[in-house]
């Protein structure tokens, strides 16, 4: 474990100085890397997952190669759902798959809650190793319900979210259901991941910017708060992310967090004024300028640095994960630069 006093990310989180601005990448883990290739093998993401060794091989790879300021364990949103026996894979190349889709309310029988201890033990001993053997902190995430929901209701990687957005105005008392089911089961997860040592957690809810501002207020906002509250005795940084959510940055913030997460599509300064100054801000360098040669990459990294001024509680990362195609040596010259300027 790493004293919360000193962790640069720790500090930047809470809104206080920190000696240097800190950075981490969504999906630092993965692709990108050779080494990963070298190590991951063939098969679904959940049959590595239950490996604790390679778990921490695979967190601790970015952290060596990019020198970033905090882990994120290897894991999947959907690991929940699949331990409970909800019928999800994750295909190679796709994405989570779930072979009987959510479709009605008898489908709610399907879920139970999630006993951490003993339908993920490889989840908490993978954490576990690596509380004890990392130099930065530790971040636990989860799915958030309305992303996790919308794999159950489309069966696999959506880009309309038509069918969840169809349950959640025709049948809000199974919608309700369904979301408190996956609010229960991210907190449990949450809680456990905590305990075992993750030291600031993530609930990642990537496809809320599918949403309307309206309907993300009335129809998620009161369970993500739930979550976000339910986590607030442990005491660790909470973060809220998503894509495309402009329009839902101020009520991203009023679910609870300590920090939102911004893409690329609005200026971080310009996001920061909607979440609000009493919150920390994560972002938000667009992953595909990645691709480009690294004089682009460092025009973009500088203004997104001078945007958030230096005032404490910027959290350097990308506006989304890692593409698979980056370059591993420019994201290291983004960690020098962010760390250096
Ligand atoms: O098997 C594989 O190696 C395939 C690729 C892969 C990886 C490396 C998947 C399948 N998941 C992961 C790991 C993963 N997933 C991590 C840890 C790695 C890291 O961040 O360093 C995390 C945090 C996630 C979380 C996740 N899974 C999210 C939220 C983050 C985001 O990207 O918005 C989502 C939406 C998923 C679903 C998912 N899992 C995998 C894929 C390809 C997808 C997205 C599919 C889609 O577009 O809907």
């Amino acid at each position: 474990m790493v004293a919360p006093d000193e962790a640069p990310f720790l500090l930047a989180c809470r809104r206080r100085p920190s000696p240097h601005v800190p950075v981490w990448f969504m999906r630092q883990a993965g692709r990108a890397l050779p080494e990963y290739r070298a190590r991951r093998g063939s098969g679904s993401i959940l049959e590595a997952i239950h490996q604790p060794e390679l778990v921490a091989e695979l967190t601790l790879q970015p952290v060596r190669r990019y020198g970033v300021d905090a882990a994120i364990l290897f894991s999947d949103i959907v690991v929940p759902v699949a331990a409970i026996g909800f019928g999800v894979d994750v295909v190679p190349g796709t994405g989570p798959v779930v072979t009987e889709p959510f479709r009605s309310k008898e489908d709610l029988g399907r879920l139970r809650p999630l006993e951490p201890e003993e339908d993920t033990p490889y989840v908490v001993e993978a954490v576990r190793q690596l509380a004890s053997e990392l130099s930065v902190p530790l971040i636990g995430f989860a799915g958030a319900p309305f992303t996790v929901a919308s794999y159950l209701i489309e069966g696999g990687p959506s880009r309309s979210h038509a069918r969840t957005k169809a349950l959640m105005h025709a049948e809000p008392s199974t919608w309700w259901a369904l979301l408190d089911a996956l609010a229960d089961l991210a907190l449990a997860s949450l809680r456990s991941q905590v305990r075992a040592g993750a030291q600031a957690v993530q609930l990642f809810d990537s496809w809320a910017g599918a949403l309307s501002a309206v309907d993300y207020a009335e129809l998620v906002l009161p369970v993500t708060r739930r979550i976000f509250d339910g986590l607030a005795d442990l005491d660790v940084p909470r973060i809220h992310f998503g894509v495309g959510t402009g329009e839902l940055l101020g009520l991203m913030a009023e679910a609870g967090p300590d920090v939102v997460g911004v893409d690329w599509r609005v200026p971080i300064d310009v996001a920061w004024s909607r979440i609000g100054e009493d919150k920390a801000v994560q972002g938000n360098l667009d992953p595909a300028v990645c691709l480009a040669p690294w004089d682009v990459v460092e025009t973009e990294t500088r203004k997104i640095l001078n945007q958030a001024g230096g005032r404490p509680g910027h959290v350097f990362n990308l506006g989304h994960g890692v593409l698979p195609d980056t370059d591993p040596a420019i994201l290291e010259r983004v960690v020098e630069l962010v760390h250096n300027a």
